[in-house]
């Protein structure tokens, strides 16, 4: 009798096992050539970024999460949870998905200023586009070292600005404000001491020339729909 038991429990994990495929992110192509945000982003400066920085990030990242159910529920899932997984994952997966958002939010002939619901809440949580481009520049020179600077969608659908440490990112339950990332920019200075060497805040005034401001619209949208 046990050993029926024993099968069928044993034939039950193998079904489940099968069923349930981990959902390995991949690792996408850049959505523009290397050279297509110059001379805002030099072209030596985003393959560099992409190819070593941020292939780095995916294969770390999926070498942490091997033999793990880190990936199973998807990427931001995981990250929600990410205070009780190894450092290692908090910094690759971290870095992959921020980079992931990095590459997205840009586009060549960009740029402009954000239009419909989207420049209706940066107006309302920031009163004008200027002011939200102040108090963005804010966060993305005063993060000490390296991180990133955001925007996110809070809870109650408004729009806040924050910056994180290191790969970090508002998804993650480290102690840093929770909200969806709809923009972020990345300021360690791999991202751009090859072209503006020390003057990040040179770096952070050329970042609006190259904001792909439907796209933020976009994962606005869908932010607002999860939340
Ligand atoms: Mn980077």
């Amino acid at each position: 009798m046990q050993k029926i038991l024993f099968l069928v429990i044993t034939a039950l994990l193998t079904v489940t096992c099968l069923q349930a495929q981990p959902a390995v992110p991949e690792f996408a192509p850049l959505p523009y050539a290397f050279d297509a945000l110059e001379p805002y982003i030099d072209a030596q400066t985003m393959e560099i970024h992409y190819s070593r920085h941020h292939r780095a990030y995916y294969d770390n990242m999926l070498k942490a999460a091997s033999g793990t159910t880190f990936l199973e529920r998807g990427l931001n899932e995981a990250l929600a949870e990410i205070a009780s997984w190894p450092e290692a994952l908090r910094n690759n997966a971290g870095g992959h998905f921020n980079h992931d958002l990095f590459w997205r939010v840009m586009a060549p002939k960009a740029g402009g200023e954000p239009q419909g619901k989207l420049a209706e809440k940066i107006n309302a949580a920031f009163e004008n586009f200027e002011k939200f481009k102040e108090e963005f520049k804010k966060a993305a020179t005063g993060r000490f070292g390296s991180g990133w600077a955001w925007l996110c969608v809070d809870t109650d659908g408004s729009l806040f600005i924050t910056s994180t440490a290191n790969q970090d990112n508002p998804l993650m339950n480290v102690g840093n404000r929770k909200g969806i990332p709809i923009l972020g920019l990345d300021v360690w200075e791999h991202a751009y001491y090859l072209k503006y060497q020390n003057q990040r805040g040179s770096y952070i005034d050329a970042f609006w020339n190259v904001i792909n401001w439907p796209e933020v619209a976009s994962r606005l949208e869908r932010a607002l729909a999860a939340n």
